[in-house]
This record gives structure tokens, sequence and C-alpha cells, in this order.
């Protein structure tokens, strides 16, 4: 089955989130699709859903984290990182109704044959949107399991054919006092930026979020388009997207250059590699009681760890 085919059977129609979790067809058609790439082993035994849901409750009963089960729409859309709007997880919910996101522009810059400034339609035209579950583990030690809608990072950035000086892409956030009242206050340096290694940015797994739960992107989740890179920390995902360049080095990045000793460029999910102030082996997967095992490469280490081949990555962080 075709991605296209495969989109159009899983049309997302769902307007609620028990609609969506009630769908077993789309975790069935995902299925077919094939777990590795799309879900990431995050439903590793699809066809058992039924079976799934009993063990759950029973293990939720025991107090014991279960499968990856999708985390409610609530959660995903209540508890945020979004500094541009404060920098409390409640902020974002609370203030990001003021962001403008039509029309909206991305500036596409740098070592490329077609750069250009063009609005979002114009960005995703041509692309197929997909849908993909994905874990999120932030750096805190907090994650959750997101049903995201977007396009493929690769295929938007062909278009602009990057020319072989290009080794990284740097991604900017907009720059709006008026509209982010975070941005009122030097919490972090502004804009928000991050950056890819170019094989990191053309790898499948890696998505430009349009949407989650069959919705466009609430604006705390970073609406209008975002990135998200599973195999990392969240803080790699940087939200509502202005600009896009193709760099010769190492582009800066925030909390890589904001406080170094702390995070790094690379930020590859490491249970092994502790934060200076405490460890990344477990985390609290938002509505769980019992803390889990964090996974390297957040669990998609079969999909990407060659991308790292030679590396120390207890070095590179
Ligand atoms: N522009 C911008 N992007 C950002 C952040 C931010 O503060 N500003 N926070 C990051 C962090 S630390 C995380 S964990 C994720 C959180 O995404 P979510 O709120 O959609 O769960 O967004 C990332 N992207
Ligand atoms: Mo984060």
């Amino acid at each position: 089955m075709s991605l296209i085919d495969w989109n159009r059977q899983c049309e997302p129609e769902l307007t609620s989130e028990s609609d969506w979790m009630n769908r077993r067809s789309f975790i069935r058609c995902a299925g077919l699709f094939g777990t590795a790439i799309l879900l990431g082993g995050c439903f590793p035994e699809v066809k058992e859903l039924e079976e799934i849901d009993f063990d759950l409750e029973r293990a939720q009963s025991a107090g014991l984290p279960g499968p990856d089960q999708l985390t409610p729409l609530r959660k995903v859309t209540a508890y945020n990182n979004f500094y541009e709007f404060g920098t409390g997880k409640e902020d974002p919910a609370s203030f990001a109704h003021s962001l403008v996101t039509e029309p909206w522009t991305v500036s596409v810059e740098g070592h490329c044959e077609n750069p250009g400034v063009l609005d979002l339609d114009q960005l995703l035209e041509a692309q197929t949107v997909e849908e993909r579950i994905y874990r999120m583990r932030c750096v805190e030690g907090w994650s959750m399991v997101i049903p995201w809608q977007g396009v493929s990072l690769g295929k938007v950035l062909e278009r602009f054919k990057p020319l072989p000086q290009a080794a990284f892409v740097a991604f900017e956030t907009l720059f709006d006092p008026e509209m982010m009242v975070g941005q009122r206050y030097p919490h972090l340096p502004w804009p928000y930026l991050e950056g890819l290694r170019m094989d990191e940015a053309m790898h499948p797994l890696t998505l430009l979020a349009t949407g989650l739960y069959g919705k466009d992107l609430p604006n705390q989740n970073g609406a209008p388009l975002r990135l998200v890179v599973p195999w990392k920390y969240g803080f790699k995902g940087i939200k509502s997207i202005v600009a896009i360049r193709f760099v010769e080095k190492m582009p800066p990045a925030t909390w890589a250059n904001y406080v170094p000793s702390e995070y790094g460029f690379f930020a590859n999910v490491n249970p092994e590699v502790s934060h200076p102030r405490w460890s990344q082996r477990m985390e609290r997967r938002l509505g769980e009681i019992k803390r889990r095992r964090t996974l390297p490469f957040n669990g998609y280490g079969e999909e990407v760890s060659s991308l790292y081949t030679g590396m120390d990555l207890k070095k590179w962080f």
C-alpha cells in the first residue's frame, strides 16, 4: 500500500479525542503500513489492540506503566513548553490565543537553488499530509505520545534544491513581542533558534507538523508549523517557524548556546547521559503514575542510530 492510499484510508475526520481513541480502523491501517517506521514501536502489538486495552487496565490498576498509549488531548494542549508565552507549563494555553497564524509566511534562505518567501499554503503545496504517532521526551523528564499531522521535512526541503555546501538546516521562530507576551521578558534570547544536520533533516521520521489529533495545531503547540524530531529531546522541536536556512556550519540553537553545560546541539534522547542536575534514565509519561524507562533514541534507534556511526554519543550530547 502506498503512503497516499494509506493516508486516504486514514483521512482524519475526527473531531474529538474519544472519536480518535475509538477509531480502531485507524490503528489497524497504521498497522498495515508498518509500525516500524510510522509508529516506531508505539503500538508494537497493533493487531491485539483489544488485548492491550485489557492489559492496560490491569497494569494501571497495579500502578505499572503499560504499553504506549496516546496522551489525552487535554494534556497535550494544557501542559506545554513555549517560553514565548511564559515559562510556566500552563502559560502557553493561557496566553497563546493572541498569536495570529493567518497569514503566515516562511522565508527559505541560504545555500539552495530556489530560495524564497512563501506563504504556508505554498510551502506545503504538493505535499502529502501524513499522520504520525510519536513519543515526545522532554529533557526535563516528562513525556507524551502524540498523534501528529504533518509533512516530511525532507520532501519539503528537496523542493528548494539544497546545494552541496548545505551541511545543516537552521530554523527560527517568529519574533513578535506584541503577540508573544513572553518575548517582552529576557528569560531566553529571542528569537528561538534550532538546527539539524542535513542528514537528520532529510530522515523520513523528521516531520514538519501542521496539526495534532486531526485538527490544526493549537497555538500553544506551535501553530501553524513546528518541527518534530522524535528521537531527540523536545526542545529540538522548534515551534511557529518563520525561517528555514541552509547553512554550511552548525547553526546556533537556543538552549545549546544559552546553557552549553546542560544542553547540546544533537540532543539525542539517551538514558546513559545524565543532565548535570538529574538522571535521564526514567521519565514520567503524562497521565501515568509510575515512571517508565527512557529508551535510547527515544525508542527509534533502529531507524536512526546509523546516522551517528562513529560518534561518541556520550560526548555528543
Ligand atoms: N519556539 C519555541 N519552540 C519550542 C519551545 C519554546 O520554548 N519555544 N520549547 C521546546 C520544548 S523544551 C519542548 S519540550 C517542546 C514542547 O512541545 P509541546 O508544548 O507541544 O508539548 O517544544 C519545544 N519547542
Ligand atoms: Mo523540553
